[in-house]
């Protein structure tokens, strides 16, 4: 008998990784994965979603594990050929990658919703397990540096995370509507929430600020339980780190812990990460280099969660 669905709020990289784990250990319908979607931008005339498509190669096999992102055997013609014409080329899109941005663009014109989309592209790539969206409507995270706000992926992959992050804002957020069978899902029997080892500020809070998330969370019996990103003092990968420092707070998986707050019945850091953290932690490995890596503690998750009932 299911013992209930567990929901991962999952960014791109870090929290795919887990959802592997997750996905390898639970049976095919006990498994949603709630995507980060205040990455998305419009590049070259497409809607570029890269958490989604992250935990969809990742969760299909198809991705290419040394970037993080984007797919594996993939070619780059249409990139050297646009940078030929004086196109940009900034934003990387192999040419296999860039098939999915194509479609999804003409498929979401056409009238249709990422989530259709999301879950028709998911299933013929060969994905299992749910991925939905945050929400169908557009949310945008923006990033204020010294020199004025600029969007999410300028900052991140233009200018590579140099600039200094004053603060984040969820562009859309506040009109947006959750993703109603997430919201249903969280409204039925649910064995654990689990919040991926993802960037806090740009991962997992763009997902809080969609209007009625936090609520639903909140509301739902089952035990939410977060992974920190930050292991041996430091970001596994990406700016989290730097962000922490900018944002004025001190670099640990505290401060992570902090920030979520009253939303979390229990954590779990990696050996020596424990300081300073209130309430229930469990401490355990939590770097993932290898899929062995990803299923032990997807296990180890879920033992604690179900430990918290
Ligand atoms: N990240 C980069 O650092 N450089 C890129 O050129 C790049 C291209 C890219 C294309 C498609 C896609 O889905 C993701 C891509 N990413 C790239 C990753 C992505 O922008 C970031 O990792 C996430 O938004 C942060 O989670």
């Amino acid at each position: 008998m299911s013992r209930g669905l567990v929901v991962a709020l999952s960014g791109g990289v870090g929290g795919a990784k887990l959802a592997l784990g997750l996905s390898r250990i639970l049976p095919l319908d006990e498994l949603l994965v709630v995507a980060n979607t205040g990455d998305d931008f419009e590049h070259l005339g497409l809607t570029i979603c890269p958490d989604i498509d992250t935990l969809t190669y990742v969760l299909a096999g198809l991705d290419n594990t040394e970037q993080g992102w984007g797919r594996r055997d993939e070619t780059w013609s249409f990139m050297a050929t646009i940078a030929s014409v004086g196109g940009a080329d900034w934003f990387r899109l192999g040419d296999r990658d860039l098939a999915l941005h194509v479609e999804r663009t003409r498929r979401l014109r056409a009238g249709e919703t990422l989530t259709e989309i999301t879950s028709d592209i998911t299933h013929r790539l060969g994905v299992k397990s749910r991925i939905l969206p945050m929400s169908d409507d557009p949310v945008r995270t923006r990033v204020l540096t010294d020199s004025g706000w600029i969007d999410f992926q300028d900052y991140f992959v233009r200018q590579q995370c140099r600039p200094v992050v004053r603060k984040l804002e969820f562009d859309g957020a506040p009109k947006a509507r959750p993703q109603p069978d997430v919201i249903e899902a969280l409204a039925g029997k649910v064995r654990a929430i689990v919040i991926c080892p993802s960037n806090p500020f740009i991962s997992i809070e763009p997902i809080l600020a969609v209007p009625g998330m936090r609520a639903a969370i909140e509301t739902c019996d089952a035990p939410v339980v977060a992974i920190s990103p930050i292991v041996g003092g430091t970001a596994v990968k990406g700016p989290t780190a730097k962000m922490l420092q900018e944002l004025g707070l001190t670099v640990s998986s505290a401060s992570v812990a902090k920030r979520y707050g009253d939303l979390l019945d229990g954590y779990i850091v990696d050996h020596g990460d424990s300081q300073g953290i209130p309430g229930k932690v469990h401490v355990t490995p939590t770097l993932m280099k290898t899929v062995a890596d990803k299923e032990v503690l997807a296990r180890s998750t879920l033992a604690f969660a179900d430990s918290l009932t």
